[in-house]
């Protein structure tokens, strides 16, 4: 197909191939605006990072009611129950069947990346991968402009209407003068040993154990393919955990002995994730709209980020549309009103499923309390069907 841009710009200019930037891309090229978009890494790259895996049904509905759920309707698998374990024993919560009554959708986040290349790709999208992007400006002008570095490393410059800064946490688009965009950040003190173990799934669904050596979880992502999470001390070097320590560690924190082995395998990857949460209000500033994590990162303890990017890049396309072919820029004026309440009732979850599954170790008054109220916490859902359904509803809503 022919590309929808021209050398030197095009109306958005769209930082970051990540799932807002391309969910975003192809919105705006199935609505007729054309668009371009400059990623840093490389399409190998972006293709094969592995991070997220559960897809709420209002992320598939948006993704099939935009042409780009054909991959996950035919690979992702439905899951609507979770388990919890914990020294008092193990209950199931079938979340599936409470609440709006709606399952995730599991379909690992890089094969999802892929579909959507493909299909950018395919709609005639421009999409420049090897290409950091290190500065954007003229915000408060007509022209808005970013600065590009080719495979060389040769500066040039975009310019476009609008630009969808959908660059991640670490983005440059993010850095905003401090008193026209307000941050909102918590370092929750937690941090995980993330890995991928090539192994089928040793449980039939997402196990959280609440341990008081720390949090451990394990989550489907093919059948080939586990997710396991360590809680660990913040600053570990991924590195200095030994494949028998991590398997010693999840058995016991799993309480393997109890309700049966994990499935062991190859660790194909180890990564520590530190908790934190980050939201700016507004999500805007001048003619550059952020979306996904660069505008609000949210800790992965409820599966959230990748929700909210897909949500926030579709209510971002169709303010562009409006502003674009109706000349109607209310859509675009609301644009953060219209996102950050569901980022905030995110957050607000997240941070409750964080308070769900963590308390210091330590033996010290103010630990012995929070390691109670997490007990109460995880009592009171396994006991009580009003707090069920409210979780359901929250856990699988965005
Ligand atoms: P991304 O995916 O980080 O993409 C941003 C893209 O921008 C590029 N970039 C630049 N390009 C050009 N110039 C620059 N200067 C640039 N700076 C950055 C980057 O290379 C990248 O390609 O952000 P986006 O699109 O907002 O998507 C957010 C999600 O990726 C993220 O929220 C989720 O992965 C979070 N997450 C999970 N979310 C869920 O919904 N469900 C899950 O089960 C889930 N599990 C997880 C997760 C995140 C994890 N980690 C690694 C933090 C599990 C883990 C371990």
């Amino acid at each position: 197909m022919k590309k929808r841009s021209s050398a030197d710009g095009a109306t958005v200019l769209i930082v970051g191939a990540g799932p807002a930037g391309l969910v975003l891309g192809n919105l705006l090229l199935a609505a007729g605006i054309d668009c371009l978009i400059v990623e840093r890494s490389s399409r190998e790259h972006v293709e094969r990072r592995a991070r997220a895996g559960f897809l709420a049904a209002d992320t598939v509905r948006v993704l099939v009611a935009g042409g780009l759920g054909a991959g996950l309707l035919a690979r992702g698998r439905q899951h609507g129950t979770c388990v919890f374990r914990s020294e008092r024993g193990e209950f199931a919560l079938h979340y599936g069947d409470l609440g709006r009554g709606e399952a995730h959708t599991v379909y690992p986040q890089q094969e999802l990346v892929t579909d959507l290349v493909a299909e950018f790709l395919h709609r005639g999208g421009d999409l420049r991968f090897g290409t950091p992007v290190s500065e954007v400006g003229g915000l408060d002008g007509e022209r808005p402009w970013l600065v590009a570095h080719g495979a060389d490393g040769t500066p040039y410059r975009l310019t476009g209407r609008y630009v969808a800064g959908c660059d991640g946490r670490h983005g440059v688009s993010r850095r905003l003068p401090a008193d026209a965009v307000r941050s909102h950040r918590r370092r929750h003190g937690v941090s995980w040993l993330a890995l991928l173990v090539e192994t089928p799934p040793a449980l039939p669904a997402v196990t959280y154990a609440v341990h008081d050596r720390g949090f451990a979880g394990h989550m489907a992502r093919t059948p080939s393919v586990t997710r396991y999470y360590l809680q660990c001390e913040p600053g570990t070097d991924p590195g200095s955990w030994s494949d028998s320590a991590i398997w010693e560690e999840l058995d016991l924190r799993m309480r393997a002995e109890r309700f049966g082995p994990l499935r062991r395998g190859p660790v194909l990857e180890r990564a520590v994730v530190d908790l934190e949460s980050d939201v700016l209000d507004p999500m805007q500033y001048g003619r550059l709209f952020l979306a996904g994590d660069a505008a609000g990162l949210i800790s992965p303890s409820a599966a959230k980020g990748a929700n909210l990017a897909v949500m926030a890049a579709e209510t971002l396309a169709q303010a562009f549309a409006a502003a674009l072919h109706l000349r109607d820029e209310e859509p675009l004026a609301r644009y953060s009103a219209t996102c950050l309440p569901r980022i905030w009732r995110a957050q607000e979850f997240s941070h409750w499923m964080i308070g769900l599954l963590h308390a210091p170790r330590g033996d010290d008054e103010e630990s012995r309390f929070l390691r109670a109220l997490r007990d109460s916490r995880l009592e009171n859902l396994r006991t009580s069907p009003p707090q069920q359904h409210s979780f359901a509803d929250n856990y699988v809503g965005v």
